[in-house]
């Protein structure tokens, strides 16, 4: 038995790259030999010789990687030298690690590029041809070899390199909404990749590959626990374990952080309480954070999520959240920490609007926060629905640092079976213009601080990590992965840009199939947005798990209930947040407020989130609101019958494993999307009382069966089934 499968193993391996099953595992970091000659001809030109001047951690990293990458490139690895003595060496360092980067005339064009930038540039050295990856630190090193790999990988040209590229978004990290039992909040992709209990002695072999993914795309912290966080990590037996990661993270250029829970002084500390303007809390904060640095010297820092969703936090001692964010500060400050407190707050006592809520509590508090706090704001007011307008927090705080919350993990969207490209989605928030301060003043802007001049500057995304080995439930969730990474470092990169990387990086450089993937990647969140949520409808999705379509709920807490956001009637459908309703619409700067307010110049695509409409309301199509919606959800069913169709077109430049499981969730997205219409429309039809017409597939069944569906709390497959 042992001896077939071992010649079954030689002759798969034999047959080469195109047999091997590929699980998604080595996300885009693939290197895979170039197949055509003449490219391979030049690359190998290209890169003779490794010359590493100096011996850091981050260096070897930057090392080992070309080694790997360009062995699978190339073929065969580049002798390592010290020194160049043949053409197409490629030569990495610092000023300070290698006396040979000294050397070149490259300090001016160095100096303007921070800790974390790079330039590559083709040279002359002692006469022979070289490429060198220079920077200021060692980590842009690994930043620029990425880079320079990144070329290999998606077949670009080698040739008169004079590159150089710095991060705009100082801390750019992901949060892991990890728990310490192993479970994942809004996690599809399995169980945690942080193996808690194994940990400090068991050090899984995936932690260096999340820490290398990381890098390349420029990711520099790791937040490892859930904002809904539990104290005991702040024990001594856990901050041993939280060591041991960050040691395995920081020649990467990653920094831990941990999530606080503002009750801790009382849960570990035995305090009577935790009022943060009580000299004991703050006493015990400081110790802890002392505690802390000892075992990780270079932590990041805190994420709070307090006085939100039952959360202990300030207000509980009718303490503001300025005065929270502050005690943390002063705790961290002499140890270069810095606080990410989160304005994710709402509360079902307070009568208003929820979208409003975090504007009110925060703006008034802008200019009362310390120097090392930055306020970390989602993307929409709501909670990364399919589509949401902009936070107008963005704009509105220029005292305070605020920094971007996107989630990579698709609570709302699909989770791991719907393929959905979420660089499309945060490319439209990041380009949204606040006119905070005058025309031009886009989300992206607010927050690599140019419009507002602050300090610091961060961008947060919720991760969609786990232990699956595909890493994030999906092979083309992985796309979010890296273009949360890509648009992190470049707020302003191009969603479309960051796809073709991907899909070279990933799938294949054949220009007919990337361009039909990226055709794939680029459809795909309209897609959603019209088969979930068109014109602007939010949260009307199941309770709880948040997966299938549920608009007929009604909750106690009405600010999470379906029925709350579309408040539809006979009369008409949508929220009027204009001024003769909760009059959210204020909170934007002219003139995205009177764009929004006016039914004339409301875009339909956030049309029903501002504003309640007659169903016989004509929207710019010519069509009701009633006709329109039922012509989104349609076109969201035929687009994702077309991915469907087009993934079909590539199987030839794709592997079987990766091809079955990609066309299997394009199945299970049509289906869901069919459901989600059915659901939807059968729903809303009890109140427009209009017919669905007749030129369109009509519900396959009444409401009540969608109403039975039900999908386990766990979702596991078969999904989500109609209760008998
Ligand atoms: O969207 C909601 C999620 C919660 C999450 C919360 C938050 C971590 O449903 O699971 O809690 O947002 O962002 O705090």
């Amino acid at each position: 038995m042992m001896r077939t499968l071992f010649v079954a193993a030689a002759m798969l391996a034999l047959l080469g790259g195109s047999a091997r099953a590929d699980d998604g595992y080595d996300l885009w970091l693939r290197y895979p030999r170039v197949s055509d000659p003449a490219l391979l001809a030049e690359y190998r030109a290209a890169a003779t010789q490794l010359v590493v001047g100096g011996d850091g951690p981050t260096l070897r990293a930057a090392r080992d990687e070309l080694t790997t990458a360009l062995t699978g490139l190339l073929g065969s690895a580049p002798a390592v030298r010290t020194s160049v003595t043949t053409d197409g060496a490629i030569v990495i360092g610092t000023p300070r690690s290698s006396a040979l980067i000294r050397s070149l005339p490259i300090a001016a064009e160095l100096r303007g590029l921070g800790r974390e930038g790079y330039l590559i540039r083709s040279v002359r050295i002692a006469g022979r041809r070289a490429i060198v990856v220079a920077a200021n630190e060692e980590i842009g090193v690994l930043y620029g070899t990425f880079a320079l790999l990144r070329r290999f990988q998606t077949q670009g040209s080698l040739r008169d390199l004079a590159l150089h590229d710095a991060p705009k978004i100082a801390l750019r990290v992901l949060d892991h909404w990890d728990n310490l039992d192993g479970s994942v909040e809004r996690g599809y992709a399995g169980r945690s990749i942080w193996r808690w209990d194994s940990l400090p002695a068991g050090i899984s072999p995936r932690y260096r590959d999340y820490a290398r993914a990381n890098a390349s795309i420029g990711i520099n912290g790791a937040v490892l626990t859930n904002v809904n966080a539990n104290a005991r990590v702040l024990t001594p037996e856990y901050l041993d374990k939280v060591a041991v990661v960050a040691n395995v993270l920081r020649p990467y250029g990653i920094r831990v952080y941990l999530t606080a829970r503002f009750s801790a002084p009382i849960e570990l500390g035995g305090l009577k309480t935790a009022d943060p303007l009580d000299p004991a809390v703050r006493q015990w904060w400081k110790s802890k954070v002392d505690e802390i640095y000892a075992r990780v010297p270079d932590f990041g820092g805190f994420v709070v999520k307090a006085n939100s969703e039952g959360q202990p936090g300030p207000q509980d001692y009718k303490r503001t959240h300025a005065d929270g964010a502050n005690m943390f500060a002063d705790a961290l400050t002499s140890h270069g920490g810095v606080v990410m407190w989160r304005a994710f707050v709402y509360s079902n006592e307070v009568p208003t609007d929820r979208v409003k809520q975090a504007y009110d509590e925060f703006k008034p508090l802008d200019g009362s926060f310390r120097e090392n706090v930055l306020v970390q704001v989602k993307s929409g007011p709501l909670d990364f629905q399919p589509r949401e307008p902009f936070h107008p927090l963005f704009g509105a705080m220029p005292k305070t640092p605020l920094m971007m919350e996107f989630q990579i993990t698709k609570e709302y969207l699909g989770q791991d079976t719907h393929l959905v490209y979420m660089g499309s989605y945060w490319e439209e928030v990041l380009r949204a213009d606040t006119y905070a301060a005058g025309k031009g003043s886009t989300v992206a802007k607010v927050i690599d601080g140019t419009v507002h001049h602050y300090a610091r500057t961060g961008i947060a995304g919720v991760s969609n990590i786990g232990s699956d080995r595909n890493w994030t439930g999906s092979q083309f969730n992985e796309a979010n992965w890296y273009a949360f990474g890509r648009l992190a470092w470049n707020p302003e990169g191009s969603a479309r840009a960051i796809a073709d990387e991907w899909i070279r990086m990933t799938f294949t450089n054949s220009p007919a199939e990337v361009a039909s993937i990226r055709l794939m990647l680029l459809q795909s969140r309209e897609a959603v947005v019209n088969y979930m949520t068109p014109l602007g409808l939010a949260h009307i999705m199941a309770t709880g798990h948040h997966y299938g379509p549920a608009p007929w709920a009604r909750l106690a807490r009405a600010d999470q209930s379906p029925t709350y956001y579309h408040r539809a009637d006979t009369l008409g459908v949508g929220f009027d947040r204009t001024a003769t309703g909760s009059n959210a619409v204020a909170q934007y700067a002219v003139p995205v407020r009177d764009r929004y307010a006016n039914l004339a110049t409301v875009p339909d695509s956030v049309l029903l989130w501002f504003h309640h409409v007659p169903w016989t309301y004509k929207t710019p199509s010519g069509r009701t609101v009633w006709d329109e919606l039922v012509f989104r959800y349609n076109a969201g069913i035929d687009t994702v019958r077309a991915m469907r169709k087009t993934w079909a077109t590539v199987k030839p430049a794709v592997d079987a494993e990766r091809f079955a499981e990609v066309a299997g969730f394009l199945d299970i997205q049509e289906r869901e999307a069919r459901w989600w219409r059915d659901a939807a429309l059968t729903y809303f039809q009890q109140f427009s009382r209009m017919p669905i017409p007749a030129t369109y597939e009509q519900p396959a069944h009444p409401l009540a069966y969608y109403q039975r569906i039900t999908c386990p709390a766990n979702r596991n497959k078969p999904r989500c089934d109609v209760v008998p």
